[in-house]
């Protein structure tokens, strides 16, 4: 199929009768002008002859059928079971920064539980002068914050660590959403129970049968988490931990405990599961990284993708994508077509915030031909996103998380796009 008979068939052929017909020069490429009657235009359409639905018939919305490509999806080989799974947000369909959260990526060790704000305790306990339970109702008269973070699956894009695996950006990608939270920080309610001096770690729990136990340290504990209860404005999804979840800014989306139960002060990290055995990247020689939990800079091109082909001719197309890193805030985005030979910077939509996606946007005059596409981050930090062989000369092939590499997809002259390795 060429990229040109992708276009939509009428609107071509409107464009090129009606620049002859005029006599004029042909407009700008991307933009449609009809001559002939359009009778998308001329016609009292089928939507115009009758009232629409009421006010009354959807009290909580969901996105128009025409979208409902837009949805979570999973693969079937790492999908065991669905109750210790994940699935993935689709990236390539959306646009800004902010996820929904009705298809935002989740990841459950034991399922997403039912639990309910009269049903819902907070303990802190350990090492603290006075242990304490809150209720949810306690929760809401501490003084909170509005912030807008990113949370990353450590095993997002692990897939790709031997080679070019997955075909499609919410598969490469989408182990990440990122959404404004409505929370208390964690720093109140720890000064409510009073740390005791030799409490250097908060070990935190999740009402869940898998409790998704984590060790944190204090020093991230009393800096930015918050125990949040609304994302995007709206009560947590159950999905997401409804009705209270910790967010741990920058560091990997495993210690973002839902349902969060518990908070205990310690002297030393607990060594969790979650936090020897998985969550852990085993190196060539066989050492183990340990304590890796800032998610590190890392951008991908969300379309044109393997999901989101180019669907018209050469000229204008909008080349655009995420960034983001757990250090700090994105400074630039720099883009290649050329398999990483040569650069661009990208335009960023908003400037950069801490520890959140960033939009960019290359908006670029495509010839038609192949593109080796790819996208770079850079941070505030001054760290720039390294090559996948950058990475596996540090990291050797036998991790499972944190590859933060950059990703290629190789666009080809129809439009369609596939995920590919370049050296
Ligand atoms: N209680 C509890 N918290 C949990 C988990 C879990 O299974 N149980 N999964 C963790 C993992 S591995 C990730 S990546 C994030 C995913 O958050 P999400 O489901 O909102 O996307 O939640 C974390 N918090
Ligand atoms: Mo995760």
């Amino acid at each position: 199929m060429s990229a040109n008979s992708r276009a939509k068939a009428p609107s071509r052929r409107q464009f090129l009768s009606g620049a002859a017909a005029v006599g004029v020069g042909v407009a700008a490429a991307g933009t449609t002008r009809a001559a002939d009657p359009d009778p998308l235009i001329t016609n009292v359409q089928e939507w115009a002859q009758a009232t629409g639905e009421g006010v009354d018939a959807t009290p909580y919305g969901l996105p128009i059928q025409f979208e409902k490509d837009v949805v979570r999806r999973n693969v079937e080989w790492l999908t065991a079971d669905t109750i210790s799974s994940i699935n993935f947000t689709p990236i390539h369909a959306l646009d800004g920064t902010i996820t929904p959260q009705g298809c935002a990526f989740e990841r459950h060790h034991s399922g997403a539980i039912e639990l309910s704000k009269a049903d819902y305790r907070l303990m802190i306990n350990g090492l603290v002068d006075t242990p304490l339970v809150f209720t949810y109702e306690d929760l809401e008269r501490f003084p909170r914050e509005n912030r807008v973070y990113f949370c990353e699956c450590a095993a997002n894009t692990g897939m790709e660590w031997a080679g070019a695996q997955l075909n499609g950006a919410q598969f490469t990608h989408g182990m990440i959403h990122n959404m404004e939270y409505s929370g208390v920080p964690l720093r109140l309610l720890l000064e409510e129970a009073g740390v005791k001096r030799e409490g250097r770690w908060v070990y935190v729990e999740g009402a869940d049968a898998s409790s998704n136990g984590r060790s944190i340290p204090l020093e991230k504990a009393l800096d930015d988490v918050l125990v949040a209860f609304k994302a995007n404005g709206e009560a947590l999804r159950k999905e997401h931990g409804y009705p209270v979840r910790l967010v741990v800014p920058g560091w990997e989306g495993n210690m973002w405990v839902k349902w969060l139960r518990r908070v205990e002060v310690t002297g030393m990290a607990i060594e969790s599961r979650e936090e020897t055995s998985k969550y852990t990247d085993t190196l060539e020689d066989g050492m183990s990284r340990k304590w890796t939990w800032v998610m590190d800079a890392k951008s991908v091109v969300t379309a044109p993708s393997p999901q989101a082909p180019i669907a018209h001719g050469p000229g204008p197309l909008v080349i655009t994508g995420l960034a983001w890193s757990g250090r700090g805030s994105i400074t630039g985005v720099d883009v290649s077509v050329d398999g990483g030979k040569n650069w661009t910077p990208a335009r960023l939509a908003a400037p950069g915030t801490d520890k959140a996606l960033t939009r960019f946007y290359l908006d670029y005059n495509w010839d038609g031909s192949e593109m080796l596409l790819q996208a770079r981050a850079k941070d505030s930090t001054g760290y720039v996103q390294p090559s996948k062989a950058q990475l596996r000369e540090v990291r050797g092939e036998n991790s499972i998380y944190h590859n933060n590499c950059i990703q290629t997809w190789w666009i080809k002259e129809n439009g369609e796009a596939e995920n590919v390795e370049v050296s």
